[in-house]
C-alpha cells in the first residue's frame, strides 16, 4: 500500500463520494473494516519512533474519528431518503380505502324473511337435493301419467334416464320426509326449482317455498289462520285476503289465495287495488299420505305453496322476474340494507 501522509488521508476521507448505498459500503471497506486503512494505519503505530508516536496515535484518532463520523452521517442520510422515496406521494390524512361488503340478493331476503315468519309459528326448515327422481316428483304426489306437468315440454328430463328429472316444485323434500318420519311433521322447504319456461314472468330456474303441516286433526281453518298470518307479517296488518277453490292433484280440497293489493297503475302512477294471485294450499290428499306410509284415517294435514320471486316481485313491486338474474348492480344496489 502506498504510503500517505495523515493530511492527506483527511482531505480524502473529507471528499469520498458518500451519497449511494454502493459509496457507502466501499467507504466502509477501505477505511474501517478489518484490512482497512485505518486498522493497517494502526498496527503501525509500533514502528513509529518513541517520541513521535504520541503524536501520530492523536493523529490517526483524528483521522479515525473523523471517517466513522462521515460514514454515520452518510448511512443516516441514505436510510431515511430511501424512507422518504417509499413514502412519495402519500397522504396519511387521505380517507382509507372504501371496504366494498356486498348485500343479500333480494330473492335471499324475501326467502330468509318467509322462513323467519313460519319458523316463529313452529316451522322447521326441510331442505334436499334438486335432482330426483319420478316417485318423488310425480308419482307420489298423485299426479297422474297424462298430467301435463309430466310433459317434456314442461320439465327437464335427463335423456340417459326418464326415471330421473330436475325437481319441479319442492314437494319432493315433503314426500321424503313423510316417507322417513311419523307425524306431527311440521316443516317449511324452501329452494330451487324447474320448469321448461321463459318469459318476463317465468324463468326456467325459479325459487319456490312448500309447506307442510301432518298431525292428528289438522283442519281447513288450520290452514286458513297460518296462512292469514303469514300474510299480515309479509305484507302488512290489515291485508285482506280471498279463498278461491281450486284445484291441484296432491290436495284435496284445493284453494288460491289472494291478497288485496294497492297495485301502481303503470299509466297514471296512481294506487289502485287489486287482487292478486300469491300461493296455491290445500289439504293433503288422502292418497298421498298413504303413498308415504301414513295413516290418512288417524292424521290429516294441509300443504301450500308459493313462488318466491312472485312473493319478492309484489312486495317491491319489481315488474320482469329476469331482473332477479341478470346481477346487474343499479338493480341489486336497492335493497342494500334491506
Ligand atoms: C302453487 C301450488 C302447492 C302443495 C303445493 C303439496 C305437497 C305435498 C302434498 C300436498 Cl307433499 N301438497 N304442496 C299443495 C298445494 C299447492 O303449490 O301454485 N305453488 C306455486
Amino acid at each position: 500500500m502506498e504510503e500517505k501522509t495523515i493530511p492527506e488521508y483527511l482531505q480524502e476521507v473529507e471528499e469520498a463520494p458518500l451519497s449511494t448505498k454502493e459509496q457507502l459500503e466501499n467507504f466502509r471497506l477501505l477505511w474501517l473494516s478489518k484490512k482497512g486503512i485505518l486498522p493497517n494505519l494502526f498496527t503501525k503505530m509500533k514502528d513509529i519512533a518513541a517520541d513521535k508516536r504520541k503524536e501520530f496515535g492523536q493523529e490517526i484518532n483524528r483521522l479515525k474519528e473523523l471517517a466513522e463520523q462521515k460514514f454515520e452521517a452518510a448511512r443516516e442520510h441514505i436510510e431515511t431518503s430511501a424512507i422518504k422515496t417509499k413514502n412519495a406521494g402519500l397522504d396519511i390524512s387521505l380517507d382509507g380505502m372504501p371496504i366494498n361488503t356486498g348485500s343479500l340478493h333480494p330473492l335471499t331476503i324475501i326467502r330468509n324473511r318467509m322462513v323467519d315468519i313460519f319458523a316463529g309459528i313452529g316451522f322447521t326448515v326441510a331442505e334436499d337435493v334438486d335432482i330426483v327422481d319420478d316417485w318423488h316428483n310425480f308419482t307420489a304426489l298423485n299426479i297422474p301419467t297424462d298430467h301435463p306437468a309430466r310433459d317434456m315440454a314442461d320439465t327437464f328430463f335427463i335423456s340417459q334416464n326418464p326415471d330421473i328429472v330436475l325437481r319441479t316444485h319442492t314437494s319432493p323434500v315433503q314426500i321424503k320426509l313423510m316417507e322417513t318420519q311419523q307425524p306431527p311433521i311440521r316443516s317449511v322447504m324452501p329452494g330451487r326449482v324447474y320448469r321448461k319456461d321463459s318469459d318476463a314472468t317465468h324463468s326456467p330456474n325459479f325459487h319456490q317455498m312448500e309447506g307442510l303441516y301432518v298431525d292428528e286433526g289438522v283442519s281447513f281453518s288450520d290452514l286458513k289462520q297460518t296462512l292469514f298470518y303469514f300474510v299480515e307479517e309479509m305484507f302488512g296488518e290489515g291485508t285482506e285476503i280471498r279463498f278461491r277453490p281450486s284445484y291441484f292433484p296432491f290436495t284435496e280440497v284445493s284453494a288460491e289465495m289472494d291478497i288485496l293489493w294497492k297495485k301502481v297503475n303503470s299509466q297514471t302512477g296512481k294506487e289502485e287495488p287489486a287482487w292478486l294471485e300469491v300461493l296455491g294450499c290445500g289439504m293433503v290428499d288422502p292418497n298421498v299420505l298413504e303413498n308415504c306410509g301414513i295413516d290418512s284415517n288417524r292424521y290429516t294435514g294441509f300443504a301450500f305453496g308459493m313462488g318466491i320471486e312472485r312473493i319478492a316481485m309484489v312486495k317491491y313491486n319489481i315488474q320482469d322476474i329476469r331482473l332477479f338474474y341478470e346481477n346487474d348492480l343499479r338493480f341489486l344496489r336497492q335493497f342494500v340494507g334491506e
